[in-house]
């Protein structure tokens, strides 16, 4: 593809669909079919408990109300967000099939066919935040009505393991929850087929936590000890947990904040904590009235009434700036932005490779496909790929096996030296010596190895010392 700055990965499975497309008759279409995920944004779902504020977030990181969120009603629907204009959207049956949907401002959408038939809603908007992104918001895990459960365990991993049509093909998540994992929580997360490399923990509603806004301790920072209590607990699930506010970023990033409440907020800024607590308690007029009251616990919370009202005299635009800030959201975008789209576009590689494969199956092609396969998987490119595939499956076969550690240091490292546990910057000379090192003892494990993943997993991290010695690169 011309014009298109192309990585070395996506060059090499590039270079794989050309020769698939030259194969000629229906192999064109599907080269082409297979070519459109390549180069689209890699793919987020964000999961999590009932009500854990995933429609929140999702909104707050889109910069635009565009989820439906609620205190009571929960979100029923599978929605995949990605950049597009017009703004449109479409229902994706369980059968394959797509059923477009008529947008109404203002209003909810009538679905076109029987929700209990719908797989996900696709919903297109034109939006910079979700360009290098496409966002899924799902409905929350582990509930009483246990539809919406099975809605998202089928987009998410029965779809993927059958016909495929039924999935939306997540590269990464995003797992919300708002105190500490439940173990069956953490059960969906090890079905997922994800590495921890591809899953971000998020303590959600950190402006609530412990004992809220008004008890003795500022809850933001109460969460953010907890959330690394958590990380290191769930070192084996998740790459890194960061504590948010979705309800103070949602309402910062899609601009529902106006002067009028900014005066109104400052207007409580010369009660003391009891007057405070007392005038948001009441129910009728106070220092404010009741109607804006209620607006502002809707947008900020008791938390950023409480701790907003003095920035809230400096404006609309401190106060904003401030709820972004203290949301803890920019710094989870950030972690979205780099590592995790990182994984993600690795795993967005391997389904290239598994939507080629599946091709050979049935095709009378192939055996010419499979070369093709086989020379996508070797590229030296694509060894990254291999190994984060290799240990996804691992940590599903052999969680305790040495060479977990071994492939996270190897895709992790910033440099050819940490590959090969040598501080950054040493010299090439002692990366190449310790790759050497590293390859006898893979080399000699390979030979006694407890599971087939191990297995697998050794033979790429050979190759990948093998690199280290002779290129000095991974
Ligand atoms: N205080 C506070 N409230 C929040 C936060 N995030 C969400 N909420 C509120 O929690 C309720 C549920 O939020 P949603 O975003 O709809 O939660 P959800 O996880 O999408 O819920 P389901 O889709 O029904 O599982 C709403 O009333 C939100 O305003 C937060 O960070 N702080
Ligand atoms: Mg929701």
């Amino acid at each position: 593809m011309t014009g298109i700055v192309m990585d070395p990965v996506q060059e090499a499975l590039d270079h794989g669909l050309r020769s698939l497309a030259g194969l000629g008759g229906d192999l064109v279409d599907h080269a082409n079919r297979i070519g459109a995920t390549l180069f689209s944004p890699p793919r987020v779902v964000i999961v999590g408990r009932l009500k854990a504020g995933k429609s929140t977030l999702v909104n707050a990181l889109i910069g635009a109300p565009v989820a439906e969120t609620a205190a009571l009603e929960a979100t029923r629907l599978v929605a995949v967000y990605q950049d597009g204009a017009p703004s449109r959207a479409e229902a994706v049956a369980v059968d394959g099939t797509r059923h477009p949907i008529t947008l109404t401002r203002g209003q909810t959408a009538r679905m076109p066919i029987e929700e209990e038939r719908i797989a996900y809603i696709n919903r297109w908007l034109p939006s910079a935040a979700i360009r290098d992104l496409t966002l899924i918001d799902t409905p929350g895990l582990a509930t009483l009505t246990t539809r919406n459960e099975t809605a998202t365990r089928r987009v998410l991993i029965d779809g993927f393991e059958q016909t495929r049509t039924a999935s939306v093909d997540a590269d990464a998540a995003v797992f919300l929850f708002d105190s500490t994992p439940r173990a069956d929580e953490l059960a969906f997360l090890q079905e997922l087929p994800l590495s921890p490399l591809n899953t971000l923990g998020v303590l959600s509603r950190a402006d609530g936590f412990g004992e809220g806004a008004l008890g003795s301790r500022d809850p933001i920072e109460q969460a953010a000890e907890h959330a690394g209590r958590v990380a290191t607990r769930l070192a084996h699930a998740v790459s890194a947990v960061v504590p948010i506010s979705g309800l103070m970023a949602q309402t910062s990033h899609t601009g529902a904040l106006s002067e009028q409440h900014a005066r109104t907020l400052a207007a409580l800024s010369a009660l003391d904590a009891e007057e405070l607590v007392d005038e948001l308690d009441r129910d009728d007029d106070g220092v404010i009235d009741a109607r804006m009251r209620g607006e502002l616990l809707d947008l900020l919370g008791e938390y950023g009434i409480l701790h907003g009202r003095m920035i809230a005299r400096d404006g609309a635009a401190a106060l904003n700036q401030w709820l972004s800030q203290r949301s803890g959201v920019p710094m989870l975008h950030q972690l979205m932005q780099s590592s995790l789209s990182e994984f993600a576009i690795l795993n967005r590689a391997r389904r290239v490779i598994a939507y080629v494969d599946q091709l050979a199956y049935n095709h009378p092609a192939r055996d010419q496909i499979r070369m093709i396969v086989h020379q996508m998987r070797t590229h030296p490119a694509m060894l990254r790929v291999a190994l984060l595939d290799d240990l996804q499956k691992l940590l599903a076969a052999d969680p305790y096996s040495g060479v977990v550690e071994e492939i996270r240091t190897l895709l992790l490292a910033a440099d050819p030296a940490e590959c090969v546990g040598l501080p950054a910057g040493s010299s090439t000379q002692d990366v190449h010596l310790h790759a050497n090192q590293r390859l006898s003892a893979a080399q000699t494990q390979a030979l006694s190895t407890a599971t087939a993943a191990e297995d697998a997993a050794l033979v790429d991290v050979a190759r990948a010392y093998t690199a280290l010695a002779t290129t000095g690169r991974l």
